[in-house]
């Protein structure tokens, strides 16, 4: 075999591989291979937090021909990450990205596909973090663990509508100055049948994460005992 630099490049490329939301499951149904998903043009991560691709990533603003998945109240929402193309047996995520994992919802005024998630809008569902100081584990060798999956329950409590959901892994590897962290980020376009009549708080997604933010900038290969989320607290319904 012939070694061109276009190949030696590909291979470099492969070897710190990012990853992309490739799949959503609804009470342990999988949607199917990008249904209902805002997909990136590339697995690159967001590293600027004040920029819009912090919202639903690069090209996110927008889900015109995006379909929008039906979800019962309280549904079971499992994301599944990869870092190429699906479900090949490597790694979901390269071992090296070492992150936590934060799923939000913000509710659209009209539909989900027009929705642009801007604005004080979103509510934290679910965080996970630095699980074990001792062992160093975080969330994110969970989601290897299993394949690249994490799951979140909707509150039921929430009003019927049509929503974004945002699944995040905040890669800390080289956090150590800012810009550095790097946020995989996925938005889902959900349509919740019923549900209840709750006003959950809300922050900006631009906007409620900071550079300075200890979730953010941080080096968490100096004995780190706790990791500080940026965001805020979850609210559990
Ligand atoms: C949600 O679904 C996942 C995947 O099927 C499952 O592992 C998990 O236990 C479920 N969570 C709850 C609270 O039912
Ligand atoms: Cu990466």
């Amino acid at each position: 075999m012939k070694f061109t630099l276009a190949l030696l490049a590909s291979l470099a490329a492969v070897a710190n591989a990012h990853f992309t939301l490739q799949y959503i499951w609804v009470n342990g149904v999988d949607q199917g291979l990008n249904t209902g998903l805002r997909i990136p043009p590339n697995n690159n991560p967001v590293t600027d937090v004040t920029s819009k691709d912090l919202t639903c990533n690069v090209n996110g603003l927008s889900g015109a021909g995006v379909s929008t998945v039906s979800i019962p109240a309280g549904a079971n929402i499992t994301f599944e990450w990869h870092q190429h193309a699906q479900r090949t047996g490597e790694d979901a995520i390269s071992g090296g990205h070492k992150a936590p994992v934060l799923v939000y919802i913000a509710k659209a005024p009209s539909t989900a596909a027009d929705f642009d998630g801007q604005g004080v809008v979103w509510t934290k569902l679910y965080q996970s973090g630095l699980l074990n100081p001792s062992t160093q584990e975080w969330a994110s060798d969970v989601v290897n663990a299993n394949n690249g999956k994490h799951s979140v329950v909707i509150p039921s409590s929430l009003p019927a509508g049509e929503y974004l959901l945002r699944a995040e892994m905040i890669a800390l590897h080289v956090a150590q100055s800012y810009p550095g962290a790097q946020f995989y980020i996925g938005c889902a376009q959900v349509k919740i049948s019923s549900g209840g009549s709750a006003s959950p708080p809300k922050i900006a997604l631009p906007g409620a994460y900071s550079p300075s933010d200890p979730g953010v900038t941080v080096n968490i290969y100096n004995n780190l005992q706790s990791y500080t989320f940026p965001g805020g607290p979850v609210w559990s319904g």
